[in-house]
């Protein structure tokens, strides 16, 4: 299976497809390195970084699948706002070898659709892979995890994948997880090799809007962010 989806209360916490509150929750548990550094928030901000300051993300103490705190976007946007934004939870890495996994958690409160292509998402893109064409500077994978069910707008260098085409279910925690380089092995011909570096994206945005559509609104929560070999699994 490519991808999966599981939900749980976003007042608990714990392994997949248990029920608790957002507030608390036990770690999940995890064999092998995790690529991600900080991945649960409970050490501030860093290396976590935005690629826009102006819609970045925050530490906060509302919710947490575990321990004390996740990473909150923040999305608050005027009804007369056009054209895209990105609200942006991101890190970089650039480990020898091309995880297999990516998983981790989300929770949406205040879910106020703006405009029809308002959708949480997050994107793998390795950059300057050397066994890949160099048609592009780098080549991505797009994972829709909610909001829109179709494409938001054409990208030769990425390929959309859906792991859900419906809104998001709000106050819950719900997990999210892909087998990333298999997903690169069926879209892309391989998995990226000899990259410059790996950027993971955990986004919720706007494409497309027109002045007048809706305000977009909403409190997207993510904790427990996961990369590398396949839960579950020894190094
Ligand atoms: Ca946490």
């Amino acid at each position: 299976m490519a991808s999966a989806l599981a939900l749980s209360a976003c007042s608990g916490g714990g392994p997949t497809q248990t029920v608790g509150t957002c507030e608390g929750g036990s770690g999940k548990e995890t064999a092998g390195e995790n690529l991600l550094k900080n991945p649960g928030f409970e050490n501030g901000t860093d290396p976590w970084i935005t690629l826009e300051p102006a819609s970045g993300f925050v530490v906060s103490w509302e919710q947490a699948h575990s321990g004390a705190s996740s990473a909150l976007l923040k999305m608050r946007d005027p009804a007369g706002a056009s054209g895209a934004k990105v609200y942006y939870l991101v890190q970089e890495m650039n480990p020898a070898q091309f995880p297999d996994v990516l998983e981790g958690y989300y929770c949406v409160e205040n879910w106020n659709k703006g405009t029809i292509r308002q959708y949480l998402q997050f994107v793998v893109i390795a950059i300057g892979p050397d066994n890949f064409p160099t048609t592009a500077a780098n080549f991505q994978l797009r994972y829709i995890l909610a909001g829109i069910d179709s494409p938001p707008f054409p990208i030769n260098n990425a390929r959309f994948i859906f792991i859900t085409k419906e809104e998001p279910a709000t106050g819950n925690w719900v997990h999210f997880s892909a087998n990333i380089k298999e997903d690169f092995e069926r879209l892309w011909g391989a998995a990226p090799a000899g990259y410059e570096k790996l950027r993971l994206l955990f986004e919720v945005r706007w494409d497309g809007k027109a002045a007048g559509d809706g305000a977009p609104e909403a409190d997207v929560y993510y904790d427990d962010l996961y990369t590398g070999l396949p839960v579950g699994e020894d190094p």
